[in-house]
């Protein structure tokens, strides 16, 4: 039985369009949405994939400020740039629109005079901040001073980017006006506040319990704390000159503040598309069936997670977010990404300098993704991924049987005598991979999946090295067609599996595989016999990935090394450990190490760090007392491979002696990590 499709609403930040994109915008939002909505409409999903530029707001005025140029200039400059830089990439929007179209200005009016209508807004007429010498009314990013919840000297007039806090600009400490650097002045004026208080029973309700587990806990939890801090009447209207009118008579000169409506921009891109495609968006936004998904970043989690599903809820004909799940950020060489410092790596060069390796970046910006802490890109990890992964395995692998396949067999899948165990065991796990990936995938776990993926590529690839074809064809040639055909399935796997995830390498897979028009749902993958049948011609085999060379590195490094020195960026260089003082190898041999399993793990009472866990060896069951606690929640341990040091002589800790050791890496942020098999082993086994 066929379940019937689904239909997902799946939207990606709409980026500001006062500079270019850079890796932090790909790896926190663009490319989990981008793998997410791929691997929904494969899966057989009615899916529109929404975005567009976010062209109002203080960032763009201060922006043509700066560069002495009209708001226009910068929004369509920018526009462009990021457009052809996601074409490029292979980001696959239905629809990426602009927020200074006519059609987002009705929907966005219309939205407020509804709401308006619905007496939803409070008038407020109060003191706000005013710049004398600019003559403009002080808000958002116009404006910086201390943030009242965490001493952040630069808070901006909505928002701390420090700790989160949403802001009203009269809550600054010591305000400063960015545009002339005056102390602003008290001026009154009136704006519509949204009530958001109104809103609190209703969003304890909704996120606190019904979303309860399903969201991500960074979310969960920023929306949790601003909850319970209690929320208040928010200014949706603005005293600006660049952005959308209030559509109101007695608010002549003002503007909608871009947060009320640059979400909006998500239902008027979706109104966008379907009118070019003539089919009715009202679903896509109305239907309770419907699944809504935000993908952002963690510094907008307050304005999807609470004002606009207010906003939603008061207006009353739309469907509120199944999902939001928001990244962490990134960082770059180890500080914190930056526009106006120049501190990135912008998406329009990385596609100049490394033509056609759009999914070398996607896959390091996956497998190194943001996505349960802050996370670090560095280059010479960029290039060690790709070498040692994409290259060394998958690329190895598919070209090793792609090669193979032409030089003994013409090209043409070979047919298969008896399996044997290990061919048997390959083929299942072949049936297994694609339920591990789509699990990981509908629960936002993108690391996991690209995990996942490369770990079958690595079983291809051990395979391919212990049952070495190219030594049997001289010695037991019959045995051959059997292996070949073995891998050639999992290549074809692979090929179909890589669709959400490399996309651009897995049709050149299909292309050598010539399957290019065929398209397997993960759910028929997990159950599908033989992805290419005997007889089946291939077709000449190419490259997948190419190696990063040294050099390629360095130019990167001295384009950062330019920033740095020209913004000051205090580069340091990283600190590694000492190396401990020389040791004989009779010393080192009388350590006896093995692989164990964790079978069970629990708290020792009273104390923070240390946890209490009984470790299968195979041989022998050993309590072992381990200082992991504050790393490890004991409960998802339970399982976990380890590598354990049996002969150290036992140790009493708080009245439980432990038997034994359990090797960990420190990793540069301080957490932990288990040093454990690559793929299952015995317990017992011997680690030398
Ligand atoms: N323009 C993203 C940012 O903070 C902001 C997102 C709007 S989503 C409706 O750059
Ligand atoms: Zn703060």
């Amino acid at each position: 039985m066929k379940a019937s499709p689904r239909r997902l609403t799946i939207t990606a930040a709409l980026p500001y369009t006062n500079g270019p994109i850079h890796i932090g915008h790909l790896a926190g939002v663009y490319i989990p949405a981008d793998i997410y909505a791929r691997f929904q409409r494969i899966e057989g999903n009615d899916v529109a994939f929404i975005c567009g530029s976010d062209e109002h707001g203080v960032a763009i005025s201060m922006k043509a400020r700066k560069e002495q140029t009209t708001p226009q200039q910068i929004i369509d400059t920018y526009d462009a740039i990021i457009r052809e830089s996601f074409t490029d990439f292979g980001i696959s929007f239905d629809n990426y629109s602009r927020t200074s179209r006519a059609i987002h200005h009705q929907t966005a009016r219309d939205f407020f005079t509804t709401l308006y209508e619905k007496g939803a807004f409070e008038e407020q007429t109060n003191q706000q901040l005013f710049d004398a010498q600019a003559q403009q009314f002080l808000a958002d990013r116009f404006v910086v001073g201390t943030c009242p919840r965490c001493a952040h000297k630069e808070a901006y007039g909505d928002q701390c980017e420090k700790c989160g806090a949403s802001l009203n600009a009269t809550d600054l400490i010591d305000p400063i006006s960015t545009l002339s650097g005056s102390i602003p002045e008290m001026r009154e004026t009136t704006h519509w506040y949204l009530p958001l208080d109104r809103s609190e029973a209703f969003l304890k309700t909704w996120i606190l319990e019904e979303h309860k587990g399903d969201w991500k806990p960074n979310v969960y939890g920023q929306c949790k704390s601003w909850i319970d801090d209690g929320l208040k009447p928010r200014a949706v209207t603005r005293d600006l000159d660049w952005g959308i009118d209030v559509p109101l008579e007695q608010a002549k000169g003002k503007k909608l503040y871009v947060w009320f409506e640059a979400p909006i921009g998500y239902i008027s891109s979706t109104i966008e598309w379907a009118k070019n495609k003539g089919i009715d968006w009202e679903p896509y936004w109305k239907d309770s069936e419907t699944e809504l998904v935000h993908f952002i970043g963690k510094d907008n989690i307050v304005f999807h997670c609470i004002i606009f599903p207010a906003m939603l809820k008061e207006h009353g004909s739309f469907i509120l977010p199944k999902n939001v799940p928001a990244n962490e950020f990134l960082n770059l060489e180890g500080q914190k990404l930056s526009t106006s410092k120049n501190w990135a790596v912008w998406l329009h060069e990385y596609l100049q300098d490394f033509e056609d390796m759009q999914d070398a970046l996607r896959y390091v910006l996956t497998i190194n993704a943001p996505e349960t802490k802050d996370n670090d890109f560095t280059w010479s990890d960029f290039q060690s991924r790709v070498n040692n992964e994409l290259v060394a395995v998958l690329g190895n692998f598919v070209n090793r049987v792609t090669v193979l396949t032409q030089k003994y067999y013409q090209g043409i899948v070979p047919t298969p005598g008896g399996l044997s165990d290990e061919d048997q065991s390959l083929l299942h796990q072949l049936t297994q991979t694609p339920s591990q990936i789509s699990q990981s995938l509908e629960h936002f776990k993108f690391r996991e999946a690209a995990q996942h993926y490369m770990g079958l590529a690595r079983i291809g690839n051990k395979y391919l090295a212990d049952q070495e074809p190219w030594k049997l064809i001289k010695t037991h040639p019959e045995r051959v067609p059997t292996i070949l055909f073995v891998a050639l399935q999992l290549a074809a796997a692979l090929a179909h599996l890589g669709e959400p995830l490399l996309p651009h390498s897995s049709k050149k897979l299909k292309a050598m595989l010539n399957l290019e028009h065929q398209t397997q749902s993960f759910t028929a993958l997990a159950l599908a016999q033989n992805l290419l049948q005997p007889g089946h011609q291939i077709a000449e085999p190419q490259l997948l990935f190419r190696k990063i060379e040294d050099q390629e590195i360095e130019q990167q490094l001295n384009k950062l090394r330019a920033s740095a020195e020209l913004n000051k960026l205090p580069l340091e260089p990283k600190t590694y450990e000492p190396v401990k003082d020389l040791i004989h190898f009779e010393h080192f041999s009388a350590l006896d190490l093995r692989v164990g399993s964790i079978i069970s793990a629990e708290k020792m009472p009273k104390a923070d760090k240390l946890l209490i866990l009984q470790v299968d060896l195979g041989f022998e069951k050993r309590t072992i007392v381990s200082g992991i606690a504050q790393y490890f929640d004991p409960e998802k341990i339970i399982g976990q491979q380890v590598s354990v040091v049996v002969n150290l002589a036992p140790r009493t800790l708080r009245g439980v002696e432990s038997q034994g050791m359990i090797l960990m890496v420190t990793k540069s942020d301080g957490s932990l990590e288990f040093v454990s098999p690559q793929q299952h082993s015995e317990n017992g086994s011997l680690i030398s």
